[in-house]
This record gives structure tokens, sequence and C-alpha cells, in this order.
């Protein structure tokens, strides 16, 4: 195998390359998550990308997250996609029917019928920070904005405790590995296998293969089958939320959403206090929190000591290492001799300081385990943006000088500018989209 060289890098050419990438996908009242394989608003994308336009101006991050807001599902719901104007993205609108199908769905703009990681109010919380680093305009910009978004994101936390955990263990469940944002991970290899697409699975045509031109850098054809055909069930369950948790084939309590939705209710938590939400809704916020924060920590393997997804279909824990496993870390919760164990895991030869690796980033799957795919897409591959996420989560919890590594591994791994949607770990090629946007927006902020 080729090693490349370390990239040496220059921050404030890397920052003026990441705020040029997120200039150029501007398309006015939201930044398309890529400029061609993802020309719309993805609801995760939209948080990260929020996070760098604050850097570039603190009432534009706040219009994203509006954008997005005002696509909400009466019933709480972010969807995962707002649609722009534009097509050019498969499935389209169309192929969901929310807006004819559910009661629930805006008839404008139109959206997707499922959801994404709860990452809102992490968002939300940073672009405060950054406005209160700015200008007196910037300070009062970024308070406007939790004031405008708090009860949004409420209702949105809700949802995912009313919906996706109605029987209140604190794990989140996804009913398609789409809504995981890790889409083809083998975490989903077990329950997809049960997804068997019908007959009158409507045909279709893939528009990615004709983006991504190495069809190894994206998921096979069999897994779009089995995506499309679970967009079918939810279709006949006309999207309510009750009867897709009962019906849809996929039913996966995913330990990394759990993880991020208890981080993620505690920050919204603490803007509630300082900004006087209603008590009751902050008290729910943190009992979600702890619970989810408790069920993370409890999946962990007795072998591994890496969180767990539970199949709730299959009634079994899916023992599939990947960097989900470390979900521990995003939202705290473990005794400090398991939380410094975990930390060591993840920085250590196995994971992010794999003697293979060009830099020492998290690659998705440990390329000692047998499922690891260097190339392709969430099966070996490094995602900046989830780097940063592990960054901002050392942050937190006092871990400050692996969060110092990462950014600094992550940088020189996107040296070269392309700001890629994933790299190859060991050689460290671009894979994937070039410019995507939140790929850009990490970079921006950990460059400002
Ligand atoms: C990828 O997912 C979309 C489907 O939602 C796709 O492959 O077409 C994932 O990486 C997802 O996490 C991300 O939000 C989206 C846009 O960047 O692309």
């Amino acid at each position: 195998v080729r090693r490349a060289a370390r990239r040496s890098y220059d921050v404030a050419d890397l920052a003026m390359g990441a705020a040029d990438v997120l200039r150029s996908n501007d398309i006015g009242t939201m930044v398309t998550a890529a400029p061609a394989l993802y020309p719309h608003m993805w609801s995760w994308d939209a948080a990260f990308i929020s996070i760098g336009l604050a850097h570039l101006g603190v009432e534009r991050a706040g219009q994203e997250i509006r954008t997005l807001l005002a696509a909400q599902w009466a019933d709480g719901m972010i969807p995962h996609i707002v649609y722009g104007d534009r097509g050019g993205y498969f499935p389209g609108p169309g192929r969901w029917g929310t807006a004819e199908l559910s009661a629930s769905a805006p008839q404008a703009p139109l959206t997707s019928g499922i959801c994404q990681p709860p990452v809102h109010a992490i968002a939300v919380g940073r672009i405060l920070d950054v406005a209160r680093r700015g200008t007196d305009a910037d300070r009062a910009a970024g308070e406007q904005l939790v004031r405008d978004s708090w009860a949004a994101l409420y209702r949105w936390h809700a949802w995912l405790a009313q919906y996706r955990d109605p029987d209140g263990t604190g794990l989140i469940a996804v009913v398609h590995g789409w809504e995981s944002g890790m889409d083809n991970s083998p975490r989903w290899d077990g329950p997809y296998s049960a997804v068997i697409p019908g007959p009158d699975l409507p045909s279709y045509v893939r528009l990615d293969r004709e983006l991504v031109r190495d069809g190894a850098e994206r998921p096979t054809d069999l897994e779009y089958d089995r995506y499309l055909w679970l967009i079918e069930e939810m279709r006949r369950a006309s999207y309510d939320p009750v009867k897709v948790y009962e019906t849809c084939s996929f039913l996966v309590a995913d330990v990394f959403v759990s993880a991020i939705f208890a981080v993620a209710s505690d920050v919204l938590a603490d803007l509630g206090d300082e900004f006087g939400a209603p008590a009751e809704h902050v008290a729910d916020l943190r009992r979600w929190a702890a619970r989810s924060r408790a069920a993370v920590a409890a999946s962990r393997s007795p072998e591994t000591g890496l969180a767990r997804d539970y199949d709730r279909r299959a009634g079994a824990w899916i023992d599939v290492e990947t960097l989900a496993g470390f979900a521990p870390l995003i939202c705290g919760g473990l005794d400090a001799d398991a939380e410094r164990a975990l930390i060591e895991t993840l920085h250590g030869p196995h994971w992010a300081g794999h003697p293979d690796l060009v830099a020492k980033v998290p690659p998705t799957v440990s390329p000692d385990s047998v499922g690891f795919k260097s190339r392709e897409y969430w099966r070996g591959p490094q995602w900046p943006v989830v780097s940063w996420l592990f960054g901002w989560a050392h942050a937190r919890h006092g871990h400050t000088a692996q969060a110092e590594a990462l950014r600094a591994e992550t940088l020189s791994l996107v040296g070269d500018g392309a700001f890629s949607e994933y790299y190859e770990p060991v050689t460290g090629e671009a894979l994937g989209s070039r410019r995507q946007s939140w790929t850009a927006a990490v970079i921006l902020d950990w460059c400002t």
C-alpha cells in the first residue's frame, strides 16, 4: 500500500478555502450539503454548516437554522432533507410523497419523511459562543437565535423521546439507516438483511453513481433497493410515527444518535435555564439526557467496552465494532477509569493511532476489523465532521489534549484543500464529494 506523506497546511489558507466553499454552496437561504451530489439541505449537515457560517456572519448562521426549522413537521420532527428549488437528487420529494400522504408534513418546503441525528442544539449553542466573541450586533443576533429556536428544538427532542423511544429505554430508535447519518455502516448489515424489497418496489434510477465514478465509494445497488423499500413501507404507513415504529422492517435503537440526543438535551437545557424557558420543559430535557446517557453506558459490550446498537426487530444487541461504539465519549456518563480506557482505545493503535494511518484521525471502522473497507463510505474512511464532533465532546468533557490532537490531525488530513466528504485513511486520498459543506464548516470552526 502506498503510504502518503503527512500534509503540511497553513491555517489561514485553509480558513479562506473553507469560507469559499460555504459561500459558493450558498443558494440564498440554504447552503447545499454539496455542490453536485447533495444539492439540497440535509438536517444534520445544516447544523454543522451553521457553525461554520457563524464565523462568516452570525445572522447568516441563524438564517440556516431558521430555514431548517421552517420545514419542521407539525408533530415536531425535523426532516432529514429540505428540498430547494432544484432537482438533481434521488430520491426527490416525489418519491417520498410526504406532502400528499402525511398529515404532519409541510406543503412547502417539500421534505423527506425521516430524520437525522439531533445535533441542532449543539450548533445553536456553538453559534452563541461564537456570537459572544464578536460585536454587540453579533451577540444580539446569537441571543435572538436562541430565543427564536428554543421552543422548536424542545419540540424536536420531545418528538424523539415520544415516538422513537416509546418505552422510555433511553435508546432512540432509527427506522432507516439514513436516519443514523452513517448510511451503510456495517452496524446496519444485520438489520438490513431482514429488509426484503417487495416485487412492487417502483423502479428508479440512482443519480449518485453518475457523480461519484468509483462505485466502491458509494453504497451498492442492493443496499439502495433496501433504502427505497423502507420508503415504500413508510408511505404505506402515511408517515404516521406510531405506525412506522410498529410496521417498518428496520427498527434499531441507535447508540450514537442516543448519545447525541443526550448531550444535545444537556446543551438545550442549559440554554433554557439561561434564557428563561419553561421550567418543566427544561426538566424534561434533563430527564431525557440522564436516561439516554445511562442507556448508552449500559449498552457497552462486556468484551470490548464499546457501546452497541440494539436491533429491536431481531431483539438482539449488534456486536459490530465501529466508531459509533465510542458514543459514551460524546455524551459522557462513564466512571473516570472507564472513560479513560475508552479514550485510550479511541486514540490507540487500533483506531486513530493505527500505525498505517496517514493522520491520527479515527476511521469509521478499525483497519484491524474484517469489515474495514478503506474507500467505502461509512465502512472505513475518515469523516472530518465526525472528528469535529468527537473533538467538541472531548473539549466539553475536559479532554483538552485529545481535542487539540483531533484538530491538528484533521487539519493535516484535509490540508489538500479539497474539503472532501471523506478520506482514505491509509493514503489520505480525498473521496466522495469535493467541496462538501460540512467538511468546510468544521474546518473553518477549527481554524478560527
Ligand atoms: C449521506 O446521505 C445521503 C442520504 O441521506 C446520501 O447518501 O445520499 C450521509 O453521509 C449523511 O450522513 C449526510 O447527511 C448526507 C449529506 O451530506 O449524505
